[in-house]
């Protein structure tokens, strides 16, 4: 065969029929899917997990396409139009599994057509907006309310029409709504953060407040913005992902997606008698949904997390190898056992010793190759939630806060490993760290205190409190 022949087509419409026996194709004709959900921040995640429950829901109502919107890059964008949004999911486990998502029938790219994002925004049949921003774009304060001195609020609160934050998008498309006398649209946030859809319309609404008083009285009245809690390991796209696709689908993916078999999707029964039947493929909706939510945040992120820096330190790359290493594996169980439980309120049928023995597992599957630098970035965004709430309750009730010390200090190494190195540093605070991490010598008492200085991580309930400081001091000199 010569090179021209053996090129595999580009995945997209006209070609996805001819996929390999053994791939799951769309199941429902693309033709007649409407666009009723819109979702902001198509990375990854997203198009493992909500767009997955979306493609199945398509089987038996065609209501739900999504139109994905990235507030920022035209990657995905770039990616996904040649091939009609549509793109391949693999299911990582001993038997991998591929299928192709056709649930996306639109991506936008929100500061090149803001017009096209406020129409989808303000149209009757959108009834759902989704979101995965990661922590960091929900543009709170440590305290947990608006952050009025984000630039992007600042920006966004000086011109509401022309928003560039979540928060300022959410707010635009619903004022219109408002003035055209139809129905808010639902609010879904889908990030690891805790109360992450309570937090996401305190943001909104106090935004809103900024504009318009009767807008915002409508949103806190009328607005349904249920809690959530989202699991799937995500590994990021690589070489390997996309040559290993092309040879089992036999066609060519510019951004496959992958992903552990296993998958949950917790959301609080508060939704709208109109919105998808998101119970039909098998999410689960509740209305003990914190219990879920707290569990998974403090016991798989927090040891995710603890994982990812203190195997870091210790010369690991992925989440495999971290936790194939007896002192690390230790160290994540007792912190399950003996410190998050502790603090946790198991949500009715869970067994939170079995769970934390599946999130163990989980970790230690061979088919997974998940970077621990993928989940160390952000850091500055992500503790709070998976640490320190669980350090601030342990303290609290008069516990030790030695081991849950650790995760902090080993954050604090990490990041001085990094700008020593002369490494660019991912986090909504880079300058600020890079400074800190450049400038640490070692001591642990200066290098601690630079670190707890930042008043937009450490709140001043923890960094006035001797023991806390103390605790940090310690496991960060016993990581020298
Ligand atoms: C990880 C999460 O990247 C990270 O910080 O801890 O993305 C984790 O894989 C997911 O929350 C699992 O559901």
């Amino acid at each position: 065969m010569t090179d021209t022949l053996s090129k595999p087509l580009r995945l997209n419409t006209v070609s996805y029929p001819a996929a390999l026996p053994g791939v799951a194709l769309p199941a429902y004709d693309r033709d007649k899917v409407q666009i009723g959900v819109v979702h902001f921040g198509p990375g990854a995640f997203h198009r493992a997990h909500q767009a997955f429950y979306f493609d199945q829901l398509l089987a038996t109502d065609p209501r739900w396409g999504i139109c994905a919107v990235s507030l920022k890059s035209p990657g995905v964008r770039d990616a996904l139009a040649p091939q009609d949004g549509l793109y391949t999911l693999a299911q990582l486990d001993a038997e991998t599994t591929f299928r192709v998502v056709g649930a996306i029938r639109e991506v936008l790219v929100a500061p090149e057509d803001p017009p096209s994002v406020f129409a989808r925004l303000a149209a009757p049949t959108t009834r759902i907006v989704t979101l995965t921003v990661t922590e960091k774009g929900y543009t709170l304060s440590a305290e947990g309310g608006l952050d009025e001195s984000h630039p992007d609020i600042v920006h966004d609160l000086a011109n509401p029409r022309e928003p560039v934050s979540a928060v300022g998008y959410l707010v635009e498309g619903l004022r219109r709504r408002h003035a055209a006398g139809l129905a808010p649209y639902a609010v879904v946030a889908c990030d690891n953060l805790a109360d992450n859809g309570w937090r996401l319309k305190s943001a909104v609404v106090a935004f809103a407040a900024k504009q318009d008083a009767d807008l915002a009285a409508w949103i806190d009245a009328e607005g349904s913005f249920p809690r959530t809690m989202v699991d799937s390991i995500t590994p990021a796209t690589d070489d390997a992902l996309r040559a290993r696709v092309q040879t089992a689908t036999g066609l060519e993916d510019a951004w496959p997606i992958q992903r552990e078999a296993f998958t949950q999707w917790v959301v609080e029964d508060v939704l709208p008698a109109d919105a998808p039947d998101l119970a039909s493929v098998g999410v689960i909706l509740t209305d003990d949904v914190r219990g879920f939510e707290r569990a998974k945040l403090r016991l798989l992120n927090g040891v995710h997390s603890t994982l990812a820096y203190a195997g870091i330190l210790r010369g690991h790359e992925t989440v495999f190898e971290a936790v194939s290493d007896p002192a690390l594996e230790a160290l994540g169980r007792e912190l399950m056992a003996k410190d998050i439980i502790p603090t946790l309120t198991p949500p009715r049928g869970l067994d939170l010793a079995e769970y934390a023995d599946a999130i163990i597992a989980r970790f230690r599957n061979p088919e997974i190759r998940h970077l621990l630098s993928q989940i160390a970035w952000d850091g500055s965004a992500k503790l709070p939630f998976r640490v320190l709430g669980t350090l601030t309750e342990t303290l609290d009730a008069g516990r030790s806060i030695e081991r849950l010390a650790i995760p902090l200090a080993a954050w604090m190494r990490f990041i001085a490993l990094r700008a020593k190195a002369g490494e660019a540093i991912t986090d909504p605070l880079a300058a600020k760290l890079t400074e800190i991490g450049a400038a640490a010598t070692g001591d642990a008492k200066a290098d601690v205190a630079a670190f707890l200085a930042l008043d937009s991580v450490f709140p001043a309930k923890l960094t006035s409190n001797p023991t806390f400081v103390e605790a940090i001091e310690k496991a960060y000199a016993d990581l020298a």
